[in-house]
């Protein structure tokens, strides 16, 4: 049967690199029970990994669209929490990795559509504000992203598209270079709308194909000079009551993880210098193993550089806690210290 696979690679998950999923999600400030475990509520990838091919169906409810077992059921006009997170549903869980900077989005689309076609209609987004990115805010928030469902909203059953782009290795797109690119998290949960809305979604836009890789939020760097960010995809339904969790009490710009720095966050319990802690995130490629074997050891650039004095490319992974990988970095650049996970090379 199906479930004895995913049991099993899910079991390995926490090993992976600092990605991250949705575990369950709240209604009105409900907890409505894990959602990502066979018997749940939501089409759940078997690990954590993202999508980067813009082009795949993978990117529509990630690489396991088939349904859930149950479905939430939640009122038009109801609030409504996606809950991410790294490893496990636990208050001290990481969320995902403080590099992963980036928008935070959600679409809905009709069940019956299982998101094939122009069916994803926005209905919420939160990017680049006041010097903060979206994935600070989630990550202050301990994980959940909360929205309001439309009040106008016809019932009926949805699937609801929570949606991270990580932009920390996004200076080049996916199609030029494949070991980089924008990193996408999604999948989708399954909704009953109850209520009284009469509305019913207007024609949204096909997922994928919403997003090309000349889309400037989906190539962007983020560690050069910018004052702001334009998120990919369409505009947000005005019918939407839009965001909620833009805040203005959010961290600064020199956002330290809410946890404790002083345990690797990726660490399984058993030491932070074994080998299946060896990286933090090394973020490659969704084909990477979760079985605990140390990720590849440099995450250097596909092509390398001659004459230098290393050949870690810039903008790449050059050092932190748990990082295995070459500290050289290539000519012109030198290994800079952004946090204690992660050091990377940056034009010197
Ligand atoms: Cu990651």
């Amino acid at each position: 049967m199906k479930f004895s696979k995913y049991l099993v690679s899910s079991a390995l998950v926490a090993l992976s690199s600092a990605h991250t999923t949705v575990f369950n999600i709240l209604v009105n400030d409900v907890d409505q029970g894990t959602g990502n475990t066979p018997g749940g509520y939501i089409r759940s990838p078997p690990n954590n990994n993202p999508v980067k091919d813009l082009t795949s169906d993978d990117l529509t409810c990630n690489v396991a669209n088939t349904p859930a077992t149950r479905t939430v059921t939640a009122a038009a006009g109801d609030k409504i929490g996606i809950q991410w997170h790294h490893n496990d549903n636990t208050s001290s869980d990481d969320i995902i990795a403080s590099s992963h900077l980036g928008p935070v989005l959600v679409y809905i689309a009709p069940t019956a559509s299982n998101g094939t076609g122009n069916v994803w209609v926005k209905l919420a987004e939160s990017g680049y504000e006041n010097g903060t990115w979206a994935v600070q805010t989630l990550i202050a928030n301990k994980g959940v992203h909360s929205f309001t469902l439309p009040s106008v909203l016809a019932p009926g059953n949805y699937l609801i598209r929570p949606e991270i782009i990580a932009l920390h290795e996004a200076d080049a797109s996916y199609a030029v270079n494949p070991a980089r690119g924008a990193q996408l998290y999604m999948e989708c949960i399954q909704l009953n709308v109850t209520g009284t809305g009469a509305t019913t979604l207007p024609t949204g836009v096909a997922i994928p194909g919403a997003y090309k890789e000349t889309d400037p939020g989906i190539v962007f760097n983020l560690y050069g000079t910018f004052t702001s960010y334009t998120i990919p995809g369409p505009a947000v339904w005005d019918l939407a009551a839009g965001t909620s969790n833009t805040t203005s009490s959010a961290p600064s710009n020199t956002y330290v993880p809410a946890v404790s720095t002083s345990a690797a966050p990726a660490a399984p319990s058993g030491g932070a210098s074994g080998p299946s802690t060896s990286t933090v995130y090394k973020c490659s490629s969704k084909t990477s193993s979760v079985s605990g074997a140390a990720p590849s050891a440099a995450p250097t650039a596909a092509t390398s550089v001659s004459g230098v004095s290393g050949s870690v490319a810039i903008y790449s992974q050059c050092g932190g806690i748990g990082y295995t990988g070459s500290t050289g970095c290539v000519s012109g650049t030198t290994c800079k210290v952004i946090n204690d996970y992660y050091s990377q090379c940056l034009s010197s």
